[in-house]
């Protein structure tokens, strides 16, 4: 039953229908399924698939166009009901977050910021292709303890380090964190720039930024 309700949340990404991604998710709510169960197994298949088309060039822009435009519709369907399940009202934390400059992948980044709300972390998501300068300036003017930066392109993620070096030439370093993330991201490019956390999810980002804190993981 689950099964195929998630597969149907797929092949609403791959149709690029929005009013079918849309019903689903609302379905999937009134079933009483975790929403990033349904995010993760059932929207996100789709999206991937999408997404290697692309890359073997089976697929072309209009439809990842499509596809990302069905994938937003799914996830703010979702995402009340994720803030509601969000049961942990401590403040951990201020986090700064955005997806950097040249880059205007949004999903996964709002995904994130999402579960930060939702488990008790001040979030400020600047959005999408968002100067370097543009989030120390925030981080400062709300004396944020964390910054992260999302990139899903290899060339928007070298960005990511120039964020750490920004840091750096401004003596900010050691006041506040970096977190990285998006689908290019590997456990070795963090070890190369020296950020400070690095999550794979949205899960991860929120146990990543309590660890962060020196809270509990
Ligand atoms: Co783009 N795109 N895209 N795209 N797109 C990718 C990323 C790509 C891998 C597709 C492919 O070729 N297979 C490829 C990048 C190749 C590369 O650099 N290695 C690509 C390309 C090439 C492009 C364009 C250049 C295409 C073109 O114009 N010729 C162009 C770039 C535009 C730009 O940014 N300047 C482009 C445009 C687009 C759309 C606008 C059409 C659309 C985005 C719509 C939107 O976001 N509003 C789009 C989409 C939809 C995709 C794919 C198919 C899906 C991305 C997505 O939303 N995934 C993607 C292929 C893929 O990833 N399978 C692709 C779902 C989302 C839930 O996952 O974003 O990975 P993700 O986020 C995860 C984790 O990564 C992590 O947690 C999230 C939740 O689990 N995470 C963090 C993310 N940020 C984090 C931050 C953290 C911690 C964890 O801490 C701060």
């Amino acid at each position: 039953m689950q099964t195929e309700l998630f597969q149907a949340m797929a092949q609403s990404i791959i149709d690029g229908d929005s009013d079918a991604a849309t019903d689903l998710a609302q379905q999937s709510i009134g079933q009483g399924i975790d929403p990033l169960e349904a995010i993760n197994q059932g929207f996100v298949v789709g999206v991937n698939q999408v997404g290697d088309a692309f890359a073997r060039g089976d697929a072309f822009l209009p439809e990842l166009v499509m596809a990302g435009e069905a994938m937003k519709s799914a996830v703010s369907t979702l995402e009340p009901e994720m803030e509601r399940r969000g049961t942990q009202r401590d403040v951990y934390g201020t986090v700064v977050l955005g997806t950097i400059e040249g880059d205007i992948h949004d999903i996964g980044k709002t995904l994130v910021g999402t579960m930060l709300s939702a488990s008790g972390f001040k979030v400020h998501d600047l959005g999408v292709d968002v100067p370097i300068i543009d989030l120390i300036e925030k981080a400062l003017e709300v004396k944020a303890d964390i910054i992260g930066v999302s990139a899903l392109l290899t060339t928007t993620m070298v960005r990511q380090r120039d964020v750490i070096e920004a840091l750096e030439d401004m003596n900010l370093r050691e006041k506040i964190k970096v977190m990285v993330g998006g689908a290019p991201v590997t456990r070795e490019w963090v070890a190369e720039i020296g950020a400070d956390g690095y999550s794979e999810d949205a899960i991860g980002a929120v146990q990543v930024a309590k660890q962060l804190l020196g809270g509990e993981d």
